[in-house]
């Protein structure tokens, strides 16, 4: 390692258990609590010296908040100027208050490289040959174009047949080590997890979302959105699949909340595709151990997953929220899609559109009311799944 790896971490930074709470020192490579098994989450120092008067003379994306992010000032970070999205007002498809976040205009399109630039700086800070993660195109790319620029390899293990083509032509094009494994995302992801995280495999370090660091990018998505409107949302809409994004944004409302920088709380709900729904189903359940699905279906391939990673934090994250999860169907999906992209202007990928659809499922159980102050994170840009859009969109006459 080129560096103390303590270096890298802010001061009274810690790593603490989800489940039994164990906690200790901020460690890059502990992703699983030593005592009971569970997911770590970095636990920020109970002060901070954030000021948003001084955080706006910034250039606005995920480094405006470098006192909310664990990383010590004097890390150099690896950047492209991510986050920093657009905060856009739909007001021919919904009621004045209903603004969807849109993180297509990210550097690799989408949500992504709001965790990887945080992730990739850690990892070129340890010293290590290159990074890896499991992934249904999203993470792939942003890791490929991430590491190309910190001058890592990167190896993505992807479901064959099971990653939209904009996605794999980016992870192409950044020179990424592809690995196909037969089978659906759940299983690439089993297979990074038991070479790095079991056999304790060193040389390429891990940046699936069970990496806790990533996550920490992340919230920073819950930043902007309180910068922007200023003041917390009634409602934040996310698309659920390996459940680290919801947790990632609520945890970042949370420490607004607990340093004081905001007085309420935003709820949190979690949309999933019908054929991909594990967490509703957790949910509707009031389970304690996850309902996964074995084999997800859903044309929204980014979240065509069956055993979500993060399920245990996004469902304390929805319950603490006093949030919900909601399913959709593919149909309602497309026809989200669609409303986007021709009355808004804005072009997403299907599992984006998930957020518009599980706000009308929403409002249809009278979940939410439309007068409501509402965000819908359009996750991903539309170009990352073009044949989605040539089969289900005509050419206008
Ligand atoms: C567009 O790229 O899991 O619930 O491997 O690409 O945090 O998993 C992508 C996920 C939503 C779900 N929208 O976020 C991957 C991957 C889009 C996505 C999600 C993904 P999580």
């Amino acid at each position: 390692m080129s560096k103390q790896s303590n270096a890298i971490f802010r001061d009274g930074v810690t790593l603490r258990c989800i489940a039994c709470n164990y906690t200790t020192s901020a460690e890059p490579w502990l992703f699983l609590c030593p005592k009971c098994g569970n997911l770590m989450e970095v636990v920020m120092p109970s002060k901070n010296n954030f000021s948003w008067d001084v955080a706006r003379k910034r250039r606005f994306g995920v480094w405006r908040y470098r006192e909310l992010l664990p990383l010590s000032n004097d890390v150099e970070p690896i950047t492209m100027g991510e986050g920093g999205t657009p905060l856009i007002s739909v007001n021919r498809i919904a009621n004045r208050g209903v603004f969807v976040k849109f993180e297509g205009a990210n550097p690799t399109g989408s949500f992504k490289d709001r965790g990887m630039t945080v992730g990739i700086t850690i990892a070129k800070s340890l010293g290590v040959e290159g990074v890896i993660v499991a992934s249904t195109g999203n993470t792939a790319a942003s890791a490929a174009a991430y590491a190309a620029r910190a001058g890592l390899q990167c190896v993505v293990v992807l479901p064959r047949g099971g990653v939209a083509r904009g996605k794999l032509a980016q992870a192409l094009l950044h020179g990424a080590k592809i690995v196909e494994v037969d089978g659906v995302f759940d299983e690439a992801l089993e297979e990074v997890f038991t070479e790095v995280v079991l056999n304790g495999k060193r040389d390429l370090y891990p940046l699936n979302s069970y990496n806790p660091w990533r996550l920490e990018g992340q919230k920073t998505l819950a930043f902007e959105i309180v910068d922007e409107l200023e003041e917390p949302p009634d409602y934040v809409f996310v698309p659920v699949g390996n459940a680290g994004n919801i947790s990632a944004i609520w945890k970042g409302f949370k420490e607004l909340y607990n340093y004081g920088l905001i007085n309420r709380l935003p709820r949190m709900i979690g949309v999933q595709a019908e054929g991909a729904a594990p967490l509703v189903r957790t949910w509707a359940l009031k389970s304690r151990s996850l309902m996964a699905i074995e084999k997800p279906v859903t044309i929204a391939s980014a979240i065509r997953i069956g055993k979500p990673v993060n399920w245990l934090k996004a469902l304390k994250a929805v319950e603490e929220s006093r949030g919900t999860f909601v399913s959709v169907s593919d149909e309602e999906i497309v026809k989200s899609m669609k409303d986007l992209a021709m009355y808004e202007g804005i072009g997403v990928e299907p599992a984006s559109a998930a957020s518009l659809a599980g706000y009308r499922k929403a409002l249809e159980l009278g979940i939410v009311d439309r007068d409501s102050v509402t965000v819908l994170v359009a996750t991903g840009h539309a170009l990352k799944d073009p044949d989605t859009i040539s089969k289900y969109f005509s050419r206008g006459e």
